[in-house]
């Protein structure tokens, strides 16, 4: 049995074990977090999955060498590299050097955790892993737009003796364990949170000692919480004061993790409400201590030497102008269904010369190439995969020799070949860097930076700083203006409108292995019956969709899924006030009978 990871975008980076022989059988390896289980997607949906095995030019099969010499001439162009999440492992940023070298623009800001990230950054100083070890030592874990159960299906066996909270606009299956559930309204999380800073200092529960040594300034953001008020945002969140009562008392008791999603942060403020939850668990003293904090995509690469890592001109990830570039090399991504505003990303792809996509299945993307190279999977490949959910670096080891395709080392020094440029370091070389950064505990490799309780000695990278609290905010989402010129645009004056949410499902990891139906998930009290023909209209765009009725929904929400075709025709392109995220989350829809 081959030892490798699974390099699929997840929290839980899963150990693997395969048999050369029998390469499509896939079995969970023993490991301290992952435990010896592989979800569906890896076990099912992967050794299924139909791959590209063929390079293409213009549509017509020819050999590697071809598609590669196509390569290399599209790159003596004006060029970007866009590369995606479909493979977290460490050697996919290798084309960094390529750009590098060969003149290419790469991409900044993120489509996933980014805003998030930002508004960690600014109170905290850095985003650090809370390992799902000292998660298992926590009384309460309150879920914060996460999705456990099926975005990290490995954490739940860690909090399932815990008294837990779900603060989520949907029931999500994690829910049926809660003894508390706040179906908030979307978007509503930062002023939760400042209703909820507000309340334990007003009762005394603030952890003084604490706060004086790490985050002195505690006194004026109070003042802070109080020019918001109570009622018109308990109504506005639409919970009620005994709901709210009820989560201050849990939240008093000894240890407490908050586990926060990306589901919070996929708006313009979304590194406000980070910081607005962060705050929350300052004012309780919970940085530093065993079983308590705040859990997030921490950064995987903290403390990483990274040869990769360059600097060169980049564009918004989220808001590529792709049109300003005759050719754009597509890797590991599928932007023209991921990208936010895919109408205007479809018709950018569009007028580029060449789109060169890189990767293992057809897809939205390819559809639109006239360069298609096959990527090795990562059975075929070595690398080394660390993760935003745990401590662990894993080794990737080649498992069987493939006539398919190219790994991303190997195109980046035929490339670099043809454009009579530099060859790179050995692909040993990188791997082994990255290796013997790791920490050995047990066998296990440990990613450099790890620290078991985080922000023990303070916050900041030398641990120096004091937490910073949010001393403004400004939103202007719920503008009636602008509320009233999409009105207008579509010509209802009364027409209501939903929050449009897109969560991950069980059923796909991103677009990879998606299903093909496109179901909008409305409550019945939305006006419409199960299998109900619609259009879902936003300021963006429009979308053909079959109604799907569940019950446990707001009446003001409607969910299409991430994985369905065409969603993006409905969210914006314009990008978070901090970390250049997308804002899938910044949208309201209408729905009309077809
Ligand atoms: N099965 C599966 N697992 C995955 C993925 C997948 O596609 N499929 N994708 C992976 C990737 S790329 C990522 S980034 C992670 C993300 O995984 P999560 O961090 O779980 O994020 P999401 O699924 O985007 O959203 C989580 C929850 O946030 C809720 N939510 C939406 N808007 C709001 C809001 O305004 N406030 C609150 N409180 N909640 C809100 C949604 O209802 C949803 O239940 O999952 C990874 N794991
Ligand atoms: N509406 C809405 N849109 C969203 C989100 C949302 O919540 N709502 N979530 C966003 C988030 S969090 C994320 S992370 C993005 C993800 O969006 P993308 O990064 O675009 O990821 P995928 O769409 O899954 O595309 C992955 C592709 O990678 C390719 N691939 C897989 N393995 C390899 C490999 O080893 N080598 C190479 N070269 N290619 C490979 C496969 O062909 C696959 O089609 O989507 C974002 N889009
Ligand atoms: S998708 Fe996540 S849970 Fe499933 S096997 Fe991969 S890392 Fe593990
Ligand atoms: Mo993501």
């Amino acid at each position: 049995m081959i030892q490798t990871a699974c390099p699929l975008d997840c929290y839980d980076a899963c150990k693997v074990l395969v048999d050369p022989k029998n390469p499509k059988k896939l079995f969970g390896a023993p490991h301290p977090y992952t435990k010896e289980r592989l979800c569906v997607h890896l076990y099912r949906h992967f050794p299924n999955a139909k791959r590209i095995t063929k390079p293409k030019v213009n549509g017509k099969e020819v050999s590697l060498d071809e598609a590669l010499d196509a390569v290399a001439d599209a790159l003596k162009k004006k060029w970007l590299l866009w590369r995606g999440s479909g493979n977290l492992a460490l050697m996919q940023e290798v084309t960094n050097l390529l750009a590098k070298r060969a003149n290419g623009v790469i991409t900044r800001g993120s489509l996933c955790d980014g805003a998030g990230d930002a508004g960690i950054v600014e109170g905290r100083g850095v985003n650090k892993l809370l390992s799902p070890h000292q998660i298992a030592k926590a009384d309460v874990v309150v879920i914060w737009g996460r999705n456990v159960t099926e975005t990290s299906p490995h954490l739940v066996d860690f909090i399932k003796d815990k008294k837990i909270v779900v603060i989520d606009p949907r029931k999500i299956p994690i829910t049926k364990n809660a003894i508390l559930h706040l179906q908030i309204k979307p978007r509503s999380d930062f002023y939760l949170a400042i209703l909820l800073a507000r309340f334990l200092i007003m009762e005394g529960a603030e952890d003084s000692p604490w706060l004086e040594k790490f985050a002195s300034e505690w006194e004026d953001y109070y003042e802070f919480t109080r020019t918001f008020r109570i009622k018109a945002i308990l109504e506005h969140i639409g919970i009620s004061l005994d709901d709210l009562g009820d989560l201050l008392l849990l939240l008093q008791e000894k240890r407490v993790v908050f586990l926060v999603g990306a589901g919070v942060q996929r708006n313009c403020i979304g590194n406000m409400t980070l910081r607005a939850i962060d705050a929350v668990a300052a004012i309780l003293g919970l940085f530093g201590k065993e079983g308590c904090g705040v859990s997030y995509l921490s950064n995987s690469k903290l403390g990483l030497e990274n040869p990769f890592e360059i600097t060169a001109k980049s564009e918004p990830k989220a808001a590529t102008p792709f049109a300003k570039y005759e050719s754009v090399l597509i890797q590991g991504g599928n932007p023209a269904h991921s990208m936010p505003n895919s109408n205007k990303v479809v018709k950018e792809l569009k007028e580029v010369e060449n789109i060169i996509y890189f990767g293992l299945y057809e897809n939205e993307t390819s559809a639109l190439s006239n360069i298609i190279i096959p990527a090795k999977s990562f059975l075929e490949k070595d690398d080394v995969r660390l993760s935003y959910g745990h401590e662990y670096m894993l080794k990737m080891n080649k498992v069987y020799e493939s006539d398919i395709g190219i790994s991303e080392y190997d195109f980046t020094q035929e490339i670099l070949k043809r454009l009579n440029l530099e060859p790179i370091e050995s692909e040993s070389f990188y791997i082994e860097h990255f290796l013997k950064q790791a920490k050995r505990v047990d066998d296990h490799l440990i990613s450099p930076a790890f620290e078991e309780i985080p922000y023990k000695d303070g916050f900041s990278e030398d641990g120096e700083d004091e937490f910073e609290f949010i001393d403004d905010f400004y939103d202007d989402f719920e503008n009636i203006k602008a509320l009233r010129r999409f009105r207008r645009k579509v010509k209802k004056e009364t027409q209501k409108f939903f929050y449009l949410l897109t969560p991950k499902s069980k059923r796909s990891l991103n677009s990879q292995f998606a299903p093909s139906e496109v179901k909008v998930y409305l409550s019945k009290e939305a006006g419409f019956k199960e299998g109900d023909e619609v259009v879902v209209i936003s300021d963006n765009g429009a979308l053909k969709a079959i109604v799907a009725i569940d019950d446990e929904l707001r009446s003001d929400v409607a969910v299409i899924y991430s994985y369905t075709k065409g969603v993006n025709k409905l969210t914006p392109s314009h990008l978070s006030d901090e970390g250049e995220n997308a804002c899938y989350g910044d949208v309201k829809v209408i729905i009309e009978p077809l």
